[in-house]
């Protein structure tokens, strides 16, 4: 029996730094790995491109395919021979969100969703505070400054949602800073954590009768988490991601949940590329922190979640 597992995780939370990472750490094999690759992917283009950019030490792309097309990695755990499908939606990170913010699922997303055996979900450490990144709040002090509206996101797959209106679109001249209204409340802005604890809800809803699944949840950026030095990955998820941390914590007779940190790029880009691609062996940038993992290993987690759960 293959396993069907599936990576899940809302704009800019790592995901493709992860799988450019991970793709090379497999086909590269410059360090031991926990799982191999059984045969090529059926979209070889796709990976290729992710992993040299991942190589040249440039950030991901967003997703622009406009088939929205699915990859898959087929995998192999060296020890127990256990196989594995990972499926990749290479959506727009939109789609992740839709669950919570417009209260409907692609149908392609949902099924797989339901189907999969276990799951990886993404959050990203660069953003301790999960609902304000600090990037806009840059732009939210100086639009206040210069007495104009805050700043359109400039984030990734961030595609606005046609469901809602943009307070941004507005043509009027800005208003003094001082009287700023405030923008109209936007769903898609709501915190990562409740998108996320609702897309996972969303698996085990009627009509499903619910089934208790694997979870692996990656943060990503663990270079540059805050106090990622003295927190374990756990503990980070727990204050910086209480909602998701405590859903899992109530919730254990439908997810086994297993946290990870995980730092697929080695450091911060632009600013670190120099270091990083200096560095002899690529694989060497990926570090990963939890559960027993090796220093490089991106498949440790994955292992996991292929092996069958403990009684
Ligand atoms: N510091 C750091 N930043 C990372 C790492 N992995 C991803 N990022 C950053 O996180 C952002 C989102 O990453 P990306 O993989 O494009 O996310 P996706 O939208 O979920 O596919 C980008 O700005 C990346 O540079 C990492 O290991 N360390
Ligand atoms: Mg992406």
């Amino acid at each position: 029996m293959t396993g069907q597992l599936l990576i899940a995780g809302m704009p800019n939370s790592g995901k493709s730094t992860f799988i450019a990472a991970l793709r090379y750490l497999v086909t590269s094999r410059e360090t031991q790995t926990a799982l191999e690759q059984t045969r090529l992917s059926d979209n070889e283009a796709h990976f290729n491109l992710l992993e040299e950019r991942w190589l040249a030490g440039e950030r991901m792309k967003r997703t622009q395919n406009p088939s929205e097309a699915w990859v898959t990695l087929h995998v192999r755990d060296r020890e127990s021979g256990a196989e594995a499908d990972i499926s990749i939606p290479d959506l727009k990170g939109e789609r992740f969100e839709q669950p919570a913010a417009a209260g409907f699922c692609d149908h392609s997303l949902y099924d797989a969703l339901v189907a999969s055996d276990g799951l990886m979900v993404f959050t990203n450490a660069d953003r301790s505070a999960d609902d304000t990144m600090i990037g806009e709040m840059d732009d939210v002090v100086s639009s206040l400054e210069a007495g104009t509206g805050p700043a359109e996101p400039s984030t990734d797959d961030q595609a606005s949602s046609p469901l809602v209106a943009q307070p941004t679109q507005q043509t009027e001249p800005p208003a003094p800073a001082a009287s700023i209204a405030p923008a109209r409340f936007d769903p898609y802005d709501m915190p990562e954590q409740v998108k996320v604890v609702e897309l996972l809800q969303m698996m085990n809803r009627r009509p499903q009768s619910g089934r208790r699944r694997k979870l692996v949840v990656v943060i990503s950026g663990w270079d540059a988490a805050e106090e990622a030095s003295k927190l374990t990955p756990e503990a980070w998820l727990a204050k910086y991601r209480p909602m998701l941390s405590q859903f899992l914590e109530y919730n254990s007779d439908l997810w086994a949940p297993q946290i990870y940190g995980v730092s697929a790029q080695g450091g911060v880009l632009p600013r670190d590329r120099a270091k990083l691609v200096a560095i002899r062996k690529p694989a060497e940038r990926i570090k990963i922190v939890g559960h027993g993992a090796q220093t490089h290993d991106l498949t440790a987690p994955i292992r996991w979640l292929m092996a069958p759960e403990a009684k």
